[in-house]
């Protein structure tokens, strides 16, 4: 796939930017990367920590799957981040995804994917800690530097970009089945104990696995439950 990659010393959010361009007619494949961010978001309003010495970007896709799939691009871009995070690393870390979208090493937070969609296209924000991590996010958060990787933004958006367009190649020809293999095949084992804000409300339970839409199987005292990514939290 060919990426038209837009680069910007600063901008508020790169996914406003992909935004703007998409309604410009920017067409598939085209990549806003920006050094720093000083609006950059996460989930739900929430705050992404964007200082320069980190990768920002956002891709702009044009597809052709119906919108009610579109969740289905957050696990293959964090299978993707993890392949750029395991190419960036020694041999011997790995990096492993949490349901909905997060990717860790050693338990901490090195990425955030934020999936959009803006009129007709999707856009696909992504951003991956190479120097800085926050002084205090509520959990354990790393970079690359810290995890024992060289600093090279340029690097590592070449790798991501690479991996990205890969995966997302399979996807487009063989459907979320092995995006849905290669995330659980990286991910907490069936059974793992998982605390899930649905709805403002914690739900315990044991990883079930993923459902066929990627929904989060959580089994719990009174059954099964499904749970649907997007605009849930896990705690
Ligand atoms: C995410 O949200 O993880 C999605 C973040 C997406 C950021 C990219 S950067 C390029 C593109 N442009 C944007 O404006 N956004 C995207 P969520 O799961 O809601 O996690 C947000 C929480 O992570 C915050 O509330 C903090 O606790 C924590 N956090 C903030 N900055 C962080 C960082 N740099 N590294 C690790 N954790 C961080």
């Amino acid at each position: 796939m060919m990426f038209n990659v837009r680069h910007y010393e600063r901008l508020g959010s790169t996914n406003d930017e992909a935004r703007r361009l998409a309604a410009e007619g920017a067409e598939h494949g085209t990549v806003v990367h920006a050094d720093e961010q000083t609006a950059g978001r996460g989930r739900l309003a929430r705050t992404w920590f964007s200082p320069a010495g980190n990768l920002y970007l956002s891709l702009v896709l044009r597809l052709e799957t119906p919108p009610a799939r579109r969740q289905e691009l957050s696990f293959l871009a964090s299978l993707a981040v993890a392949d750029t995070v395991d190419a960036m690393l020694p041999k011997h870390v790995r990096a492993m995804l949490k349901w909905p979208n997060d990717v860790l090493i050693a338990g901490a937070k090195i990425a955030g994917i934020l999936i959009e969609q803006a009129d007709d296209a999707t856009i696909a924000g992504i951003g991956l800690n190479i120097l800085h991590t926050p002084a205090s996010a509520g959990y354990k958060t790393t970079s690359i530097v810290a995890s024992g990787g060289l600093a090279s933004v340029d690097g590592a958006r070449d790798i991501l970009l690479d991996r990205f367009g890969k995966r997302l190649a399979v996807w487009q020809a063989n459907g979320f089945g092995p995006v849905r293999d290669a995330w659980m095949e990286r991910a907490h084992p069936i059974g793992a104990s998982l605390r899930v804000m649905v709805s403002g409300e914690t739900v315990e339970g044991a990883f079930g696995g993923l459902d066929t839409d990627g929904a989060l199987l959580l089994d719990v005292p009174g059954g099964r439950q499904r749970v649907v990514a997007g605009d849930v939290g896990v705690v």
